[in-house]
């Protein structure tokens, strides 16, 4: 099994102040989160896939298009999910880059603020396809801000919600995953039919499916593609 350590660019922040009512990319039944009892709505919404077999960091780069600086006053993130994909109740933990940041983005700057301090296994997924989809798992931020305009001023404060939802790949999904280097997905996990458990194509055997046909001549392999027989039709 994979079990590589991936990093997620998990939200790129661009705000814009006078937007508040539009929802960026956020589909209908996905923009919102409850999350013990509280509900956000996703002013921004992102989405992504994660891998069965791969644990995960999760991190946040803020992008201040804008010409003034902007000034977090709070942030709160939270993590939900409606399966348990790591077998355990424990969540990623998350944390300041750096803990002597003065919560200022300049203008025109991007940096590095927020990044999880744990990795989160994902040993496990849902049984049944249906459940595999986004509502299952996602991290939201909740950021308090407002911008700092060249006169001195301040634009009024405001929150600032972001989701990120995830889906769960894996081998036998029956969706094929090329970016995991699936070679075949037949949606089951059933070696020798075609598509192996594993996701690579069933080896061929001789006699089967190995015969090739030139004009003249019937080649069979084995496994190796080594010919075993040469037949004259
Ligand atoms: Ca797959
Ligand atoms: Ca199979």
């Amino acid at each position: 099994m994979n079990n590589k350590l991936l990093t997620i660019m998990l939200l790129s922040l661009v705000f814009g102040l006078g937007s508040l009512a539009h929802a960026d990319n956020c589909q209908p039944g996905h923009d919102e989160v409850t999350i013990d009892g509280t509900t956000l709505s996703c002013e921004q919404c992102f989405y992504g896939t994660m891998r069965h077999g791969y644990n995960y960091l999760f991190n946040d780069t803020y992008n201040n298009a804008n010409n003034y600086s902007h000034e977090l006053e709070t942030v709160d993130w939270y993590f939900q999910e409606e399966y348990d994909y790591n077998n355990s109740s424990s969540f990623p933990t998350f944390g300041l880059v750096d803990p002597n940041w003065n919560w200022l983005f300049p203008a025109n700057d991007s940096l590095l603020f927020l990044e999880s301090t744990s990795s989160y296994p994902i040993y496990s997924y849902p049984p049944s396809a249906a459940d595999q989809s986004y509502d299952n798992f996602v991290v939201a931020f909740d950021l308090m801000v407002h911008g700092n305009l060249a006169n001195g001023q301040q634009t009024p404060s405001r929150n600032h919600t972001e989701c990120k939802y995830y889906e769960i790949s894996r081998c036998g999904d029956g969706i094929l995953d090329t970016d995991y280097d699936e070679a075949c997905d037949d949606g089951n996990t059933i070696d020798g039919d075609g598509c192996e458990s594993d996701c690579t194509l069933t080896p061929s055997t001789a006699g089967e499916c190995a015969s090739t046909y030139d004009g003249q001549t019937i080649y069979d392999f084995d496994s190796n593609g080594n010919a075993l027989t040469q037949n004259t039709p």
